[in-house]
């Protein structure tokens, strides 16, 4: 079963990276069908506007609401399964793995990156009751628009689709991923050469023994969420916690 991705927005060639590396190779492989649109060519003037100035009064200008609904309108048509459409913003719930898991689980997604202040909030009441509606943020900052968001969801749910990462494992072990390893942070990672400008790799990682492996690793994570994201540890379920982990 392969995903359909449509992203409408005044930028098309944000997109290109969509055709490189992981994502690129997902498309190739038919797992993933993006298709990209420029919000303009639903615009019926000569200087195809897509903005004006906000009711109310105050700074910047804002996305009209024609060229989003013709849009929409065009890319949706008559489906009878109709995508999830998500408009990025950073006034949404936030983008976490769970909701990137969610979207891995959708046939098929549309997005509506906006740029300047934002969408006539019109736009999101009306498809808000015709479709499944989901604003989010990626994180606690303001971008200059919604497309690098786009980019990053899109990363993150393609990773996660069927046929995409040659290595399932590498998915289970996520930070973030659900299961033993729930808002644990990865540790660090090492390859060869097993000596480097005079460090060593951990011997224990060269050691053979699979089960001391699995104890070291879970140790470094716990560590590095105690430092770097103390507010996880917690969030940690008390019975996924051994008495090896309290110690750490
Ligand atoms: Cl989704 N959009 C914009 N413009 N800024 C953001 C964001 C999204 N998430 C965090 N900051």
């Amino acid at each position: 079963m392969s995903m359909r991705v449509d992203i409408i927005s005044i930028f098309p060639e944000y997109f290109a990276p969509l055709s490189v590396s992981l994502i690129g190779k997902a498309r190739q492989k038919g797992l993933l069908d993006v298709r990209v649109h420029q919000l303009r060519d639903w615009t019926h003037d000569v200087h195809r506007t897509v903005d004006d100035t906000p009711y109310g009064g105050g700074p910047g200008m804002v996305m009209k609401p024609e060229p989003w609904s013709e849009a929409i309108d065009a890319v949706v048509g008559a489906a009878a399964s109709p995508p999830r459409l998500v408009v990025p913003t950073p006034s949404g719930r936030p983008f976490t793995q769970r909701v990137a898991l969610e979207y891995a689980g959708e046939p098929w997604l549309l997005f509506a990156p906006a740029r300047y202040e934002g969408i006539d909030a019109r736009v999101m009441a009306e498809y808000g009751s015709r479709l499944r509606l989901d604003e989010v943020s990626i994180g606690d900052y303001v971008l200059a628009g919604g497309e690098a968001a786009v980019l990053v969801m899109v990363e993150a749910v393609g990773r996660l689709l069927p046929g995409v990462l040659g290595n399932a494992r590498s998915v289970a072990d996520d930070s973030f991923a659900p299961g033993a390893m729930a808002a644990l942070l990865e540790g660090p990672v090492y390859t060869k050469p097993p000596v480097w400008r005079g460090r060593e790799v951990p011997p224990i990682l060269l050691s053979g023994n699979h089960g001391a492996i699995a104890r070291w690793r879970r140790d470094e994570a716990l560590r590095r969420t105690a430092a770097h994201r103390p507010e996880l540890l917690a969030l940690l379920d008390p019975d996924l916690l051994d008495k090896r982990d309290r110690a750490v």
